[in-house]
């Protein structure tokens, strides 16, 4: 009998825009309730825990990444999207306009910023 009181748990960096995309579409498709989120911090006992989890189930860490089924995980927020959007019966290219104005705008300005500010990081370690 399938568990049906399983929840999907996803991990999102706070400053990550990859986990933001992932969010947006989440609550566009009316998916939140069904989800628990962990949001964490570089560097923190959240993310040590989340790669013990991916490299012990053979995944390479990755963020976002959603604990799919009792113990299986997956990365990649387009593959994450393309999995809950079939579930929701919604074309995540035609059906969701505020994920793909984030897409369309903001997303890939962000991520310039988010490496900008990671090898800052980066260099002051
Ligand atoms: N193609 C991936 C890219 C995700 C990605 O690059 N995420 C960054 C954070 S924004 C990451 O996981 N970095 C690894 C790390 O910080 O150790 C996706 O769409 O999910």
């Amino acid at each position: 009998m399938p568990d049906t009181t399983f929840r999907p748990r996803a991990w999102l960096l706070k400053t990550c825009p990859f986990c933001l995309k992932l969010r947006i579409a989440l609550n566009e498709m009316g998916l939140d309730d069904r989800f628990d989120f962990t949001v964490f911090e570089k560097g923190d006992d959240t993310e040590a825990d989340l790669r013990r989890r991916l490299t012990d189930a053979g995944i390479k860490p990755s963020y976002p990444a959603v604990e799919v089924a009792p113990g299986e995980y997956e990365t990649e927020s387009d593959r994450l999207i393309a999995r809950y959007a079939r579930e929701a019966g919604v074309d995540p290219e035609t059906d969701l306009p505020l994920l793909a104005y984030y897409e369309a705008g903001v997303f890939p300005k962000f991520i310039e910023l988010f490496k900008e500010h990671q090898a800052r990081a980066d260099a002051d370690t």
